[in-house]
């Protein structure tokens, strides 16, 4: 009896496998900081590259349609930074200036529509921000 119950979930694993890397989705992307130490100050600038998890390779052409800097990794999660997207010569790494106001951990949350893409994709990057 046991042994049927375990063939039954080792089928029905298998089919769940299947059916994700048939369909790609959102959660094959992910924002990583291209320099997850940035300054204490005004106008410091973060930049986050967009992979494609599935082949390791940098997403140009995304469009991030909302962020959010907050504190949250310290706690802080009203704590907000003033920030703006600025152009990046670098495909797939996206840009942006912001006017940090405190020493520590600052999360960038992000939504983006990404070509080919129907789901949003989302992220959060946290950055350390030394004086
Ligand atoms: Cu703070």
């Amino acid at each position: 009896m046991i042994a049927k119950y375990s063939r039954i979930a080792a089928v029905t694993g298998l089919a769940v496998f299947k059916t994700h890397a048939a369909l790609a989705g959102a959660t094959d992307y992910e924002f990583k900081a291209v320099s997850a130490e940035i300054k204490n100050d005004a106008g410091s600038e973060l930049g986050v590259r967009l992979i494609d998890n599935r082949t390791g390779k940098a997403v140009p052409g995304a469009v991030i349609f909302r962020t959010q800097l907050d504190m949250s990794p310290d706690g802080m999660d009203e704590m907000l930074a003033k920030h703006e997207a600025v152009p990046s010569s670098e495909p797939g790494v996206y840009l942006y200036k912001a006017d940090i106001t405190m020493a520590g951990d600052w999360a960038l949350k992000l939504q983006a529509k990404v070509p080919g893409e129907p789901e949003t994709v989302e992220g959060s990057v946290v950055f350390l921000a030394k004086d």
